[in-house]
């Protein structure tokens, strides 16, 4: 049999309610020194193949988060996390923050209290409490716009508010759309559209729509749909979305600060979120997020060079050659 040369990655997979998150604990790529903005854009322009290969089929699926562990350029963070899914890279990512605390319990790296990790978008405090939950002091968040109406293809005009909360939100409430686990195709269709419109007409860095209805939940505020950049739709109530409607209804006075908002995702998980004002000028608010996640796999990746699908389907074959990965 021929020897081929094989990259080996160990990744520990976890759920965040539902949605999943992977996070590389050695054999990522070495991203070198510097903040970790810019650790990010040396992924994305040298490595961007290993992205592919860990998140992307045959290994994984559209719904795949992956999260580089990096070593902190702060000595008192724990960590430093890169976050990315199938066709790039993310800001901040809430679900993906309680699944690397979990994980590095797991993995006896953490005990119970408080953690800062690093992010290309701002450092954030992760808490693990005694029960296994995860608080996430996420980075300031605000609204942009409020009321950006939008023509949408075969839908006519939509209006929502243009917001921040560690990646970038539309935000809808009134959208004449039922958010039903069955009708999740629909939803998909609809929020695409959306996007497109919201990109074309005026906010090309909005990758994320998110829509309101709602809850099922017991004890639940709303129910959200949230379309992903890659087109999946976010199993957790996402918790980068939920600071920016948080952002959005602390600016219009419909929320107190600290009184707990109870956020239902699309399959009926939920997250506690409260907030308080960094900024009433500027609308600037800072939220702490609360869930759960679980870890339900352990493994090594194998990328074989001579697997023609080694660094993802639809991906160019032989990147490691030319980047020298
Ligand atoms: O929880 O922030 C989040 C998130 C972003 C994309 C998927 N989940």
């Amino acid at each position: 049999m021929k020897r081929t040369r094989a990259h080996r990655i160990r990744v520990v997979d976890s759920h965040t309610g539902g949605e999943p998150t992977r996070v590389v604990i050695e054999g990522g790529p070495d991203l070198g020194q510097g903040t970790l903005a810019e650790r990010r854009r040396r992924f994305e322009a040298v490595w961007d193949h290993y992205r592919s290969a860990i998140v992307c089929e045959p290994r994984g699926s559209d719904v795949w988060v992956g999260a580089l562990l990096v070593p902190p350029a702060d000595p008192t963070c724990v960590a430093g996390v890169i976050f990315f899914n199938n066709v790039g890279y993310l800001g901040m990512c809430g679900h993906g923050t309680i699944g690397v605390m979990v994980t590095l319990a797991y993995l006896g790296r953490i005990k119970p209290g408080s953690h800062r990790i690093e992010t290309p978008v701002g450092t954030v405090t992760a808490t693990l409490h005694e029960d296994g939950s995860v608080s996430v002091l996420n980075v300031p968040s605000y609204r942009l716009k409020k009321a950006v109406h939008v023509n949408v293809p075969g839908h006519g005009m939509i209006t929502g508010d243009v917001a921040w909360g560690g990646n970038w939100f539309y935000l809808v409430e009134d959208h004449g759309q039922t958010l039903a686990s069955d009708r999740l195709d629909i939803l998909t269709d609809f929020a695409r559209r959306i996007r497109q419109a919201v990109n074309t007409q005026g906010y090309p860095q909005v990758d994320h729509v998110e829509l309101f209805g709602p809850p099922q939940a017991p004890g639940a505020h709303a129910r959200n749909f949230v379309l992903c950049p890659g087109g999946a739709y976010d199993r957790s109530p996402c918790g980068t979305g939920t600071s920016a409607k948080l952002a959005c209804l602390a600016a219009d006075g419909r929320w107190e600060e600290n009184a707990p908002w109870v956020q239902e995702s699309i399959i009926g998980s939920t997250f506690v979120a409260r907030y308080r004002w960094l900024n009433r000028t500027r609308g600037e608010i800072q939220p702490v997020l609360t869930g759960s996640a679980h870890v339900n796999a352990e493994g090594i990746l194998i990328l074989d060079e001579e697997d023609p699908f080694c660094w993802g389907i639809g991906r160019p074959q032989g990147r490691a050659a030319e980047c020298g990965g």
